[in-house]
């Protein structure tokens, strides 16, 4: 078994709204810093979104992803992931701007369709610090994120001609199979980096067993050794997941993307937080964290 561990920290997403918590990064200095405090803690790769400095809104601003991941590569070689993914409601164009324009090491891919529902969150809020955050959350009762076969050909030759390794995000089982449709038409390079998304209302629910289970279908799909894979689990099941991919081999993702409490009732106060709890728990299986150009080896990331 391998003894290094390719974390990602996902810094601050589309998900989470400020009124949720204080530590969410909001402007592109915060969201850069967290990110390279995070890469300091042992993250590999960070995973970049981009939000609105006046009110935290997740954002598509190109000139605002610049700021972010200028500041971030003047500081650090940890591999940038931009999301293609984006917030809810924007476009698929405003989605994948960041790729051609900053041409980073790996973006994010989704795979598919699916329900979105993150509009429980909004139940737990008692305090709004901004007006749009309560109608967003509660607009995903009806809200499908919509990835189109037509739109996921369109993010295979922009990543391809961009240099950038997709980070092929599987929400549901389906997306393996929809991951191996485009491998057989010649769309997608090997080996694939698949990146299990688990807990999202909508997609596959983030449990140890399904998280067997999306291994062995891709196993069987693509075979143990034609692939690279991560996983992560949303909410308290971060950590559960993210520990039992690391066991079983896979590289894993904790942030306030998709996770806000570094245990039970007690929020994060930072990325660097969670992944240096990632460190602790994979330590205590004599695990490492991976390097930034172990990583890139590990994941076959090509490299700049
Ligand atoms: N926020 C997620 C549930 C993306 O940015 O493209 C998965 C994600 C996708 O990170
Ligand atoms: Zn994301």
């Amino acid at each position: 078994m391998n003894k290094k561990v390719v974390i990602s920290a996902a810094i601050t997403g589309s998900i989470h709204t400020p009124s949720m918590s204080p530590h969410l990064p909001i402007t592109p200095e915060q969201i850069a810093q967290e990110a390279i405090d995070a890469a300091r803690a042992g993250a590999a790769v960070v995973h970049i979104h981009a939000r609105n400095p006046e009110n935290g809104m997740p954002s598509a601003d190109l000139e605002l992803f610049k700021r972010i991941i200028e500041k971030i590569r003047s500081e650090s070689d940890v591999i940038l992931c931009t999301t293609t993914g984006g917030g809810v409601g924007m476009t698929v164009e405003q989605r994948m701007g960041v790729v051609p324009e900053f041409k980073p090491e790996l973006a994010s891919f989704n795979m598919g369709s699916i329900n979105f529902g993150i509009f429980p969150l909004a139940e737990k809020v008692n305090d709004w610090k901004y007006d749009w955050e309560k109608p967003y959350l509660e607009s995903t009762k009806g809200f499908v994120f919509t990835n189109y076969f037509k739109d996921m050909e369109i993010f295979c030759k922009r990543m391809r001609e961009a240099r950038t390794k997709p980070e092929l995000e599987v929400y549901d089982v389906g997306h393996i199979y929809n991951t191996a449709y485009l491998l057989s038409k010649g769309m997608l390079d090997p080996p694939i980096y698949l990146q299990f998304v688990m807990g999202v209302l909508g997609g596959i629910q983030a449990t140890l067993y399904d998280l067997l289970h999306l291994k062995q279908v891709a196993d069987r799909t693509f075979g143990e050794k034609n692939y690279r894979w991560s996983a992560f689990g949303t909410g308290r099941m971060e950590f559960p997941i993210c520990t039992t991919a690391a066991l079983l081999g896979g590289a894993c993702r904790v942030g306030l993307e998709d996770n806000l409490f570094i245990s039970k009732g007690v929020l994060a106060r930072s990325n660097a937080e969670l992944v240096e709890k990632m460190v602790r728990i994979i330590g205590e299986y004599s695990l490492e964290p991976a390097t930034p150009d172990e990583a890139r080896k590990m994941l076959a990331i090509p490299g700049r």
